[in-house]
């Protein structure tokens, strides 16, 4: 199949989970078309079957804003008009869903299917924006299906928006013969000090993942224990989350990394990730920990309870529960026994559930469903999973 893929590029949950559903789609033998503002996050090797093609929003002086709606529906008019898509399937219903609708139009009858994935925020800040609702609701209902990357964002489009189409849930996934604990020789030692636990944060640093929720956590912890806190990411919340360090005087057990490609070695390390976003529809960064061995702490918002499982694969907490995680947190790294039970199922959870040979044939499926393809795709092997 010809599948136009639409994403942000930039590091944030749902580019990465569209690249590497590109990635996966590409390698079962499907001709992949990415289609971003730029290059995305995790796609800078040369793939086979892959192509990208990139949209330049002209800024005239006449617009405050770019107009990156329209460029990019015209755009997708050309990419079809050239290969011919199956599908466009666009990841983040703003203004992705609404961009593959009106190229729909544009093109007509026997033109692509528009799926459309909601990732999260897409929902739980657009969505309850009055200045959006409207819009979002409306390139929903006109998608010829909709995805959510879990349950409880599933409902929290049907509570927040005028959708009446029907959602289908399909979790994100990982490539499991990538995520798996990786022993890289002396990382553990460039990090911390022979003994010190090692706790580990990972986002884009926005106000929804509450940082100084993660250093507040970490104050507790640090009295209880030898320990260490690595951050890694970067975004409008770093700032202060460093001033917070500071002022905890904290400066030499919190270690920032920035943005970081790859994170298999430094998750590996970790003997805890800690997750308190006010919001979260499904929590990626947390599912990458765990299936690099470390169990999760994180608030209870969202999809995080269907991805952590309470007092098996991690411990959930209100948001904002400050106290209740650290408890959490310093019961889990005491005790030896448990840490190994909980890591164990971290990486058992990921391997029966969110691996991306049990995801990517729910999207052929649904492709082929909104195409009226009767016949099975043929079965390629998965590599490692
Ligand atoms: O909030 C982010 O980290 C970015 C955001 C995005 O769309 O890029 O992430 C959302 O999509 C991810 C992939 O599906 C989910 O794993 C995140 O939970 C979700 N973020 C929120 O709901 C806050």
């Amino acid at each position: 199949m010809r599948i136009g893929i639409v994403c942000y590029p930039s590091v944030g949950g749902s580019g990465i989970v569209a690249t590497e559903l590109g990635k996966q789609l590409a390698r079962r033998g499907h001709e992949i078309h990415i289609i971003s503002s730029e290059i995305p996050f995790r796609l800078h090797e040369f793939y086979d079957n892959i192509y990208f093609h990139q949209v330049e929003t002209p800024a005239y002086p006449l617009f405050k804003e770019p107009p990156y709606l329209l460029s990019l529906a015209n755009k997708l008019v050309e990419i079809h008009r050239l290969v011919g898509l199956d599908i466009i399937h666009a990841h983040y219903a703003v203004p992705h869903a609404t961009a593959a609708y009106l190229a729909r139009e544009m093109i007509g009858p026997g033109g692509p299917k528009v799926v459309t994935t909601l990732h999260g925020t897409d929902i739980t800040l657009m969505g309850s924006d009055p200045s959006f609702a409207e819009i979002i609701a409306f390139s929903i209902n006109q998608s010829d299906a909709v995805t959510a990357v879990s349950r409880s964002l599933k409902s929290d489009t049907y509570r927040t928006l005028r959708v009446t189409r029907e959602i289908d849930v399909i979790y994100n996934f990982l490539e499991c013969s990538e995520w798996r604990h990786t022993d890289t020789p002396g990382m553990c030692s460039r990090l911390a000090r022979c003994g010190e636990k090692i706790i580990v944060h990972m986002s884009n640093f926005r106000k929804v993942k509450r940082v100084e929720d993660v250093v507040r956590t970490f104050a507790y912890i640090a009295k209880a224990m030898p320990s260490r806190l690595v951050m890694i990411g970067d975004g409008p919340e770093l700032s202060s989350c460093a001033s917070l360090v500071q002022e905890l005087g904290l400066r030499d057990r919190v270690l920032f990394m920035g943005n970081q490609e790859q994170v298999v070695p430094l998750l590996s390390v970790a003997d805890l990730f800690l997750l308190p976003s006010a919001q979260e529809s499904f929590g990626l960064a947390a599912l990458e920990a765990m299936a690099c061995g470390a169990p999760v702490i994180s608030s209870d918002a969202g999809g995080l309870p269907e991805v952590v499982v309470d007092g098996e694969t991690g411990f959930l907490a209100p948001v904002g529960d400050v106290e209740g995680m650290a408890a959490k947190a310093i019961r889990l790294l005491s005790d030896p026994i448990m840490h190994q039970e909980f890591s164990e199922a971290s990486v058992n959870r990921v391997r029966t559930t969110f691996c991306s040979s049990l995801i990517i044939p729910q999207y052929e499926d649904l492709y082929r469903h909104v195409l009226g393809i009767k016949e099975e795709f043929p079965v390629y092997p998965n590599v490692g999973d």
